[in-house]
């Protein structure tokens, strides 16, 4: 008998098992895989019972139900598991199969792998799905990179799985060799850090200076999913602030102030440090967290320390219009950071990214999902090398008629002891930005006295470097130049 299995997916948890539910809803024959092979039974006879999903118990199993070039994805844990994997499959794949990698690993991982599996004569794919398990289950948004050759063959499967925009465009397409594709949802994990503290943010500013309540910013925030801001971060937190304990009280309120995190913003950033890119935004978001996690030092510090008075005088609903706007002008340089560093990133790896792709990718399905990233999707079909967001027209009318309330709102917070790094690190950055001059001169003189690290001139052309000996006394020799 001819073998029915379109694809296998290896790993049943919750990403993995809905997923399956997904691409067989789509009328692919999907073979259910997984180590703990009870998993795969308990599987069939319950979530995939009456469906038209295949189990398998052993790799062999599973190989035998695909037809080819088969095509297996693994839904596990990222790390070592993937690596033994793969290990076992090249012993049981044939060349031409496609080995697909959906879990979040490390973008060097997927580049090393792609290299060593099309050693082989297969193919790879690593992709980043994100969505959650609601996504995953009714239309996640999909980022697969690897092997160009292995595309054609997943397309029809992930594009008709994934989340689609209202014109009826998935929110999934080709990003680019070896790790791209994690690579790109490494700075959609990173950006997705930003988004949640910058709203944070805009919550401790309502809450500690305005005084408002989680109902009353329930409402605040159903407005701002009603304009620009419109987007599932938003939508979310309208709904956690306007839920109610068992005692009615919100519960927001009792859920203790320490942050966990995995790992994929700490990795944006790592990677924003070895380009030097500044993603200063992302960064402080991931230290936002890690201050959050020194509760008992912060409980310390408050005895000593607290803030009198933060609340802010004046008219709360102009107050709450210039928070929506401090937000939105920062979350626009959050993009901005974010796309200069997949740009620097694809230089280096020499990645075609398809940016206005990129956008429309994460338009739907995902977690940043939002109205704004159609605007994104806009500036670059208009302008496929825009090099910066700001210099859109579109995004250098919205910064300007933010500007004021934005700094407002940053000159208030730091006046009243309200921490309000992103929305801080935003503005400074705009500002760093738009300086011709920076004070980069003195620093280069003060490299220049105490390590002889030479400096370049403005009455000179660029590349000629200099050294003085500042002191008198220092030798005549200059360091070598170099920058890291
Ligand atoms: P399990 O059910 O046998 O534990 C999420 O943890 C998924 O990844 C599960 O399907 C789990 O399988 C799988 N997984 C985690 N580590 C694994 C490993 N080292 N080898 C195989 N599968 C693994």
């Amino acid at each position: 008998m001819e073998p029915k299995g379109d694809i296998a997916v290896i790993g049943l948890a919750v990403m993995g098992q809905n997923l399956i539910l997904n691409m067989n809803d789509h009328g692919f024959t999907v073979v259910a895989f997984n180590r703990t092979t009870s998993k795969v039974d308990d599987f069939l006879n319950n979530e995939a019972k009456g469906t038209n999903i295949l189990g398998a118990h052993s790799l062999a199993e599973m190989v035998a139900l695909l037809k080819k070039p088969r095509r297996v994805m693994l839904m596990v844990k990222a790390g070592s598991a993937v690596d033994d994997f793969i290990e076992q499959w090249l012993g049981v794949l044939e060349p031409g199969d496609i080995v697909i990698d959906g879990g979040n690993s490390l973008f060097q991982d997927t580049i090393r792998r792609t290299k060593y599996v099309e050693s082989k004569g297969l193919l790879y794919i690593g992709t980043g799905v994100s969505g959650g398990e609601e996504g995953a289950r009714r239309g996640p948004s999909i980022m697969p990179g690897g092997s160009p050759a292995a595309w054609p063959h997943v397309k029809p499967i992930f594009q008709a799985i994934s989340a689609k925009v209202s014109d009826g465009s998935p929110c999934c397409d080709w990003v680019g060799e070896g790790g791209a594709g994690h690579y790109v949802k490494m700075t959609h994990n990173g950006i997705e850090y930003g988004d949640m503290q910058l709203i944070c943010e805009a919550y401790q500013i309502m809450k500690d200076g305005l005084g408002m309540t989680a109902d009353e910013m329930h409402e605040v925030f159903k407005e701002w999913n009603q304009g620009e801001l419109e987007s599932y971060l938003v939508e979310i937190t309208r709904d956690i602030l306007g839920k109610k304990d068992e005692d009615g009280q919100p519960l927001v309120d009792k859920i203790l102030d320490t942050a966990g995190q995995k790992g994929t913003g700490k990795w944006t950033v790592i990677s924003s440090q070895e380009l030097g890119i500044p993603i200063t935004l992302i960064a402080e978001a991931v230290y936002s967290r890690c201050v959050s996690a020194l509760k008992d030092a912060r409980v310390e510090a408050a005895k000593v320390f607290k803030p009198s008075n933060p609340k802010f005088a004046g008219d709360r609903k102009q107050w709450v219009s210039d928070i929506r706007k401090a937000l939105y002008a920062s979350k626009i340089i959050s993009y901005t950071q974010g796309y200069m560093l997949m740009r620097a990133a694809a230089q280096q790896h020499g990645w075609n990214l398809n940016y206005g792709g990129i956008a429309l990718m994460w338009r739907g399905g995902c977690i940043i999902r939002s109205v704004f990233l159609g605007e994104i999707k806009k500036a670059f079909d208009k302008n496929p090398n825009l090099t910066n967001l700001l210099l859109d027209p579109f995004f250098k009318k919205a910064i300007k008629s933010c500007a004021r309330s934005w700094r407002k709102v940053v000159s208030a917070a730091v006046k009243k002891g309200i921490p309000a790094p992103a929305f801080s690190t935003a503005l400074a950055f705009f500002d760093g930005l738009r300086s011709e001059r920076l004070p980069a001169n003195l620093l280069q003189a003060q490299r220049d006295y105490f390590g002889a690290h030479t400096y370049e001139r403005i009455d000179k052309p660029r590349g000629e470097f200099f050294h003085t000996n500042w002191t008198g006394s220092g030798g005549r020799v200059a360091s070598s130049t170099y920058t890291v």
